[in-house]
């Protein structure tokens, strides 16, 4: 399987409710590594352009006004297959339908207070690393 590199992101909800740790833990033991992180505050317009795609949605002012609401915590993950195996262990976007054991079944609370983002293609996590990480190069 190839080596990719995904943008995962501790939401403010699960980094205000101490699960950083855990979250981590859930990362390394399948395997991936973590090689760049920033604790941050995401301003409205930071907020705005990582999630450009979905502006013009109902739940978008909702998402910039979480997002922005505490600080969080973007990361760029390294590992076989990288991509999918971080939105596997981060399971469906809605807590609700995620399977158990995912992190979004044990520390989301709804739909938009989720816990984790994660890339969901490469040429996101390409876009999405860069966003965040510039230094890091193609
Ligand atoms: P994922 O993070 O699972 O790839 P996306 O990229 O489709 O999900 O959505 C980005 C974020 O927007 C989600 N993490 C979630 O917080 C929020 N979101 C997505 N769909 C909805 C929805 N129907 N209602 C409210 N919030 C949503």
């Amino acid at each position: 399987m190839p080596v990719e590199r995904t943008l995962s992101i501790v939401k403010p909800d699960a980094l205000s409710a101490g699960h950083l740790g855990e979250i981590i833990a859930a990362y390394e033991a399948a395997g991936l590594r973590v090689i760049a992180a920033t604790v941050m505050r995401l301003t409205p317009e930071l907020a705005e352009g990582f999630y450009a795609e979905h502006r013009g949605k109902p739940f978008f002012g909702g998402l910039i006004d979480f997002m922005t609401s505490g600080i969080c915590m973007p990361m760029v993950l390294e590992g076989e297959d990288a991509i999918e195996r971080v939105r596997a262990i981060h399971g469906a976007t809605d807590p609700a339908d995620a399977a158990p054991s995912t992190i979004r079944a044990r520390f989301g609370t709804q739909v938009t207070r989720n816990a984790v983002h994660g890339s969901d293609s490469l040429a996101s996590a390409a876009r999405e690393v860069a966003f965040f990480f510039p230094q890091l190069g193609a």
